[in-house]
């Protein structure tokens, strides 16, 4: 693409400099303690999807469970419970939803939204040669394999893993006695908290510098991209919430470890130990953990929201409906994050006042979110979508989302959620919000942005497949839990049909599993997609989707310090299809109009299309 002149202006001449260095850098200089965003992004995006891997393993060792709760589990059950038939214990089962959403929450989805993407993305979305503090975002990187291996050990642990949830609740939590999990399980898994926080804690403040100071000439605030004002909002969240979480993990490591009592009350008496001296309150975790949890919520879905704009407009060749009100909800949802809390402690024995207030605020974040909602309909519409794997899994985003908002709002009323509360329904809630949304958008992500990290194009085919493989597994798997839920089926309990009342739900939890066996399935053809079209995917060029940000017009791969020309941005990003427009339907934020696009791709030289 001929759109930038490769005059040598001051930038290039640093940048090529630069690229020069990179060269003589030696190999774990330059892919394993690497300084360069775009490498920590895809550092960051590999190990996730096999920590994806690692988190589907153990969902399916919970539906195993479930479905079949009489039968060995396969492949490992001989070995890890010989002396119980090869069938999973109660305690093995506690483990596995425990580290299920554990890993899912704090090692897939919150680092590959921010970690994966917002590395690979924010620079060259802004038309930076890289981060603001580069030493930083290495350390946030680096900072996640302290956080697998104390997560590892709290899994392997011989006592049996942690047994309190992803939410770890005390005194569940606080007390060594009180599961056979909560001992060293626990406070490995508290260690594991920590490093995810701290590298989550440099990540956010790499992103919000790097996005104030180091935006290309003429890109201003409002002449962001909505990936990147999505990205900037999940920041400030991330750089506010994270702390409390921080802070409470600690305390409760010093009254695990040192004694203190910040959430353990005087006389609990477990597993016949002696009571506890106490004077602290667990309903303070409860407090400290949703302040930051409901927040992290939106750290999960934000920046698949701003992605998939993105992905839609270019994909229906239409400028995103209404850009300013995108801006405005998306931080109207951020602002009202940090209000909503108590709606996950309704049943804790709260004020009805105060539930009341929590119950207002939770339901107005319906409005900015049908706000987006709305809008990327009308994105769509009347637009000329091809219906590939990018849009496919962007309609399932908009779609899924839909779907777990509609749910929440169940919920968000207090006296519906009394009954639903701990529920399967809450299951189906936050999957289809997490996992429908918020994953969908993710497998858009990586087909969009995967020609820019490797010059090739993933698979359709495998693409198409993988898509429709997994909204099939994924809506067989979680739709039927609104039913269990609605029919009073706890979360949680390793054997629900011990109550005569839920026994009738086996066949149901049966189809489940299989869905969620072909769900797994279908990741496999992911992880080859990904892997197989590295090499021999079909070769593109800078701008293969016809798109306007920055980032199309930087060379792909982007070397190291990125832009071949310093970037100038002289409009928004969403110039498509304008009836004013012959020759194409696009508009690059390099461009400065229309004619002069034209000129310089009628004079570009056909090798600079190939060069890139
Ligand atoms: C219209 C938007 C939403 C509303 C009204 C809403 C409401 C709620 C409420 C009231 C609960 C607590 C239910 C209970 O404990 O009984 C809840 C739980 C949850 N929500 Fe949402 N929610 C919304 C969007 C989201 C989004 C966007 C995500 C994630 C991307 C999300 C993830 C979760 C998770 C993970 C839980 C469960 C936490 C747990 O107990 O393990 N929700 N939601
Ligand atoms: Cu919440």
């Amino acid at each position: 693409m001929a759109t930038i002149e490769p005059t040598a202006s001051g930038l290039s001449a640093h940048s090529h400099t630069e690229h020069a260095g990179t060269h003589q850098i030696g190999f774990i200089r330059k892919y394993i303690f690497s300084t360069d965003h775009k490498v920590i992004g895809i550092q960051f995006l590999i190990t996730t999807l096999l920590m994806m891997m690692v988190g589907g393993a153990l969902a399916l060792g919970v539906r195993w469970k479930l479905a079949f709760p009489d039968t060995p589990m396969p492949f490992v059950g001989e070995w890890l419970f010989s002396s119980q038939g090869g069938q999973i214990t109660p305690e093995f089962y506690t483990m596995l939803f425990t580290m299920h959403a554990t890993v899912m929450t704090f090692l897939v989805v919150i680092p590959i939204l921010a970690g994966a993407f917002g590395n690979f993305l924010i620079p060259l979305m802004i038309g930076a040669d890289d981060m603001a503090f580069p030493k930083l975002n290495m350390f946030s990187y680096w900072f996640m394999i302290p956080a697998i291996a104390f997560f590892g050990f709290s899994m392997a642990d011989p006592n049996a893993g942690p047994a309190a949830g992803w939410t770890a609740y005390p005194v569940l939590s606080a007390l060594a006695e009180s599961a056979p999990g909560s001992q060293t399980a626990q406070t490995w898994w508290l260690l594991g908290l920590t490093c995810v926080g701290v590298s989550s804690m440099m990540g956010s403040i790499n992103y919000l510098t790097t996005i104030i100071n180091m935006r290309a000439p003429g890109l201003t605030m409002f002449r962001l991209p909505l990936t990147i004002w999505a990205m900037f909002i999940t920041a400030i969240l991330q750089a506010f919430a994270l702390p409390v979480l921080t802070a409470a993990g600690f305390m409760l490591l010093a009254d695990r470890v040192f004694g203190t009592c910040f959430f353990i009350p005087a006389g609990i008496v477990v597993n016949n130990a002696d009571p506890t001296v106490g004077g602290g309150q667990p309903l303070l975790w409860q407090h400290l953990f949703w302040f930051y949890s409901h927040p992290a919520v939106y750290i999960m879905l934000l920046p698949a929201m701003g992605m998939v704009s993105d992905m839609l407009s270019t994909m229906s060749r239409k400028p995103v409906f209404g850009y300013r009100p995108m801006v405005y909800s998306m931080s109207a949802i951020a602002g009202l994050g940090f209000l909503v809390w108590g709606h996950h402690m309704f049943t804790s024995g709260m004020n009805p006042m105060i539930g009341m207030t929590f119950m207002v605020s939770t339901m107005l974040i319906a409005l900015p979110s049908a706000i987006k909602t709305f809008n990327w309909l009308a994105t769509i519409w009347g637009g000329k979508p091809e219906f590939n794997t990018v849009f496919l899994n962007c309609v399932a985003f908009v779609s899924m989302f839909v779907v777990g908002g509609l749910s929440g709002i169940f919920m968000a009323s207090v006296p519906t959620d009394v009954y639903f509360h701990d529920t399967y329904f809450i299951v189906a809630h936050f999957h289809y919000v997490l996992f429908g949304a918020t994953l969908f958008g993710v497998f858009g992500a990586i087909q969009y942005w995967f020609p820019k990290m490797f010059a090739r194009k993933m698979s359709e085919g495998l693409g198409q497949l993988h898509f429709l493989l997994t909204f099939i597994g994924f809506n067989g798997t979680f739709f039927p839990m609104h039913m269990l839920g609605i029919g009073g089926m706890p979360r949680r309990y390793a054997d629900p049909y011990i109550h005569p009342y839920l026994e009738h739900f086996l066949p149901m939890n049966q189809l489940m599993t299989y869905s969620a066996m072909l769900m797994g399935f279908a990741q496999f053809i992911l992880l080859f997609n990904f892997l197989y079209s590295i090499k021999f995917g079909k070769k593109v060029g800078r701008n293969p989707w016809n798109a306007n940000t920055l980032e199309w017009a930087a060379p792909s791969p982007p070397p190291h310090g990125n832009f071949d020309v310093q970037p100038v941005c002289y409009h928004g990003p969403y110039e498509y299809s304008h009836p004013d427009w012959n020759g194409r339907d696009y508009l690059m934020q390099t461009d400065e109009s229309m004619e002069v696009a034209l000129a310089a791709e009628a004079g570009s030289s056909k090798d600079q299309e190939v060069s890139t």
